[in-house]
């Protein structure tokens, strides 16, 4: 046999795991693109592969390393809910552990999940400097399920072990060198001769097999202290409210620390599985594909190609401008804000770098940043100064007149090719082009307040809207850190389409009996961050409204008229004390009372359920019928606009995603019994009801 063929091999394990050998070590390489997810034919590669290096009498030591663009970025998702392929997980990392020669872990990229958990069985971990490690299974509604919950904390405490598998977040290599995690912190350049000379400087210096499982000194103080666990809890209570896999993940590390490995294995392995067989799991799992998909548009290629925007111009320096405004400034793109009087644009830029302070006094960005990007902001009270704007949003009152006026008005400003949004909520972007002599470069670009934070943007697209506009905005959503939904031409797109049943049979429900307070807490319970009464109050019961023409008619009317304007007056639907903690009111109660009375309404006592169903299952129509009309391309993105605009609880995967957990025979069947009650508002979707013939659900669309 040739030196180099003595010295060197390769065998192919099988199509994505191949070993190979330089001199006395051995490197198992892994190339399952996109990002080397842990599927069944990689799990039987690794263990195949660690056994035949196992048995080479010239292998002394093993690198564990991952080809393309990062280390395992742990199981493949896609196998979750179907039913299981040896080996499976856990088996492997043991596999690893025992094995008789050291198993180097060469990390870059992100090492997630069950790509970390297989680092930790390894021996030793070495990572480049870009590397990120993380356990983000709490963002799929579970845990760390093959050992990462025992190992964690015997490598770096059980504190900052609950911290990191609560959180999801990962850390970078830096901070895991400092935390155990990591061993070396090798050359960004060539991460697999380095792991190579880390292994054979093992063998050299006849290290021993690091074995986590063993370690103990990090997790021995906390043991037969629980209060180390209840103050986590204590402290993260709000953060965690409803969700499942957060007290799985603690009472894990718990077990960690009080119980011998393999009885804490046998803890993670139970609490594992009941949490990947669990509603909320599979809600979590199915919103992590649904964030993905919104960005694949049937008729528009991802080549497609996008308009270069440079420069960016707001019209509105309010609320939702100032917000806007700060979104591309934070992207580093420098915007051009006008307004129509000198004290509105000057307290606009003041709002801006109030923010911006306000983030650098918690420690988010420096000064230096503040000043960056406020000098990124110019103001101006000139429309003609947008004109070498590439995009131009408008940001104006919430008057068609209005937004007509600009538009007509941007059409001779704006160069040639420039792009014309505007962030209406729910007008016709459709009659707004038509203001304009490029309708095809009009487009809606509508954001959620607070709009430097709503993670939602809804990009509406008029009938002539050109393709490559689209492309650039949701390239643009992208771009700004937004997750961007494609949405049609209605009134409200989809999110406040779907919002205005909500909110009237809100209003209806404490017409007949229930009180705003039992209207917001069933809607609280359900996973809402506050009911629509408090939301409210919130935003000020006054939006709209004017003293001129109020009639008193409803609720909200005459608590205006009483001055009762929401949070902003100390007193709305609830009363507040000097802290803004909500109570329920008398005087409110008494205003519902005599309104009811005075239409003639007959009080009656209301179930949670029924307040549940009215509100959220007329919402699910309403999203039927945007399926139907095509004004959301898929049900999944319509569960993507309630979870990231108006706080829908992840865990329960949207309102689309939840009527097929609820069942539509089931939400058909109430639909029509309410219909026979209440009339026409209740009225099926045609879709609902076929779908529900068929034997159907939306994700079949
Ligand atoms: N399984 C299957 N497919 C995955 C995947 C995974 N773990 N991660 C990503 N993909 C697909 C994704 O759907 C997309 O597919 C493509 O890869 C690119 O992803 C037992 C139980 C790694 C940071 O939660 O966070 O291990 O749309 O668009 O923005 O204890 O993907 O191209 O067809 O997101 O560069 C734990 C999830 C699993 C990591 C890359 N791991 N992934 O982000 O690309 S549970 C995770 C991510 C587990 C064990 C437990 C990100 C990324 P397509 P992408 P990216």
């Amino acid at each position: 046999m040739s030196r180099a063929a003595e010295t060197s091999s390769a065998t192919r394990i099988n199509p994505v795991v191949e070993l190979r050998r330089d001199g006395e070590i051995a490197v198992l390489a892994i190339n399952s693109p996109p990002v080397n997810a842990l599927s069944a034919q990689v799990r039987e590669g690794i263990v195949e592969g660690v056994r035949q290096a196992g048995t080479d009498a010239r292998v002394k030591a093993v690198v564990l390393h991952c080809e393309g663009r990062t280390f395992f970025a742990g199981a493949d998702i896609s196998e979750f809910g179907k039913p299981p392929k040896q080996p499976m997980l856990p088996e492997v990392v043991d596999f690893i552990e025992a094995s008789s020669k050291p198993v180097v872990a060469a990390l870059h990229g992100t090492a997630l999940g069950g790509g970390l958990e297989t680092a930790l069985a390894c021996h030793y971990r070495v990572a480049v400097p870009s590397a990120k490690c993380g356990f983000p299974e709490v963002k799929l509604g579970l845990l760390p399920g093959a050992g990462g919950t025992q190992r964690l904390p015997r490598l770096v405490g059980p504190e900052r072990a609950m911290d990191m598998i609560t959180s999801g977040s990962p850390v970078s290599a830096k901070v895991a060198k400092e935390m155990g995690i990591v061993d070396e912190i090798v050359d960004e350049t060539d991460l697999l001769a380095s792991a190579i000379a880390f292994a054979r400087k093992l063998v050299a210096e006849n290290r021993p097999l690091k074995k986590v499982r063993d370690l103990d000194d990090k997790i021995a103080a906390a043991r037969g202290k629980p209060e180390i666990f209840e103050a986590f809890r204590k402290a993260n209570a709000r953060k965690f409210r409803g969700f499942q896999a957060p007290e799985y993940n603690i009472r894990c590390v718990e077990a960690a620390v009080n119980l011998p490995f393999d009885e804490g294995i046998k803890l993670e392995r139970q609490l594992f599985q009941e949490l990947v067989s669990g509603e909320q799991s599979a809600a979590q799992r199915h919103v992590f594909f649904a964030e993905r998909q919104v960005w694949k548009i049937p008729d528009i290629s991802d080549d497609t190609p996008t308009l270069p925007v440079k420069k960016v111009g707001v019209i509105g320096a309010g609320t939702m401008g100032g917000g806007i405004s700060m979104n591309f400034a934070n992207a580093g793109l420098p915007v051009t804000i006008v307004e129509a009087k000198p004290d509105a644009l000057e307290r606009g830029l003041g709002v801006i770098r109030r923010n911006y302070e306000s983030t650098a006094k918690k420690g988010r960005m420096s000064m230096e940043d503040v000043e960056r990007r406020m000098e990124l902001l110019t103001g101006s009270l000139r429309l003609e100064d947008l004109a070498d704007c590439d995009l131009i949003i408008e940001a104006v009152f919430e008057n068609m007149a209005i937004k007509k006026e600009i538009f007509s008005k941007l059409d001779a400003i704006a160069k040639p090719g420039a792009i014309l949004a505007s962030n209406t909520s729910y007008l016709n972007v459709n009659e707004i082009a038509a203001m304009t002599k490029r309708p095809e470069h009009v487009l809606g670009m509508h954001f959620f307040s607070p709009a430097n934070i709503m993670r939602l943007l809804e990009v509406v697209r008029g009938e002539k809207t050109d393709k490559r506009v689209i492309a650039t905005a949701m390239q643009l959503g992208r771009q700004i850190g937004k997750i961007a939904v494609l949405v049609g031409v209605c009134h409200g797109f989809v999110g406040n389409r779907m919002l205005e049943p909500r909110q009237r049979e809100a209003n209806r429900l404490i017409l007949e009996g229930a009180m705003p307070w039992d209207v917001d807490r069933v809607l609280y319970e359900f996973g809402f961050p506050m009911g629509p009464f408090a939301m409210a109050d919130l935003a000020g019961l006054d939006i709209g409204w004017s003293r001129e023409t109020s009639k008193g008619e409803t609720a909200r009317e005459i608590l205006c008229e009483q001055d009762r304007r929401g949070q902003k007056t100390g007193a709305g639907f609830y009363d507040y004390d000097e802290n803004r903690n909500a109570k329920p009111s008398e005087l409110v109660e008494q205003i519902i009372l005599d309104l009811s009375d005075k239409k003639g309404i007959t009080r009656r006592e209301i179930s949670d359920q029924e307040i549940l169903e009215r509100c959220v299952y007329t919402m699910i129509n309403e999203g039927a019928k945007i399926l139907e009309e095509g004004i959301a391309i898929r049900s999944s993105d319509i569960d993507i606009v309630w979870i990231n605009g108006y706080g829908w609880p992840v865990y329960r995967g949207g309102p689309m995603f939840y009527a097929e957990q609820v069942g539509l025979g089931k939400v058909l069947e109430r639909l029509r019994a309410y219909e026979a009650k209440f009339g026409a508002d209740f009225k099926p979707a045609a879709l609902l009801e076929r779908l529900v013939a068929e034997g159907k659900g939306f994700r079949d669309l």
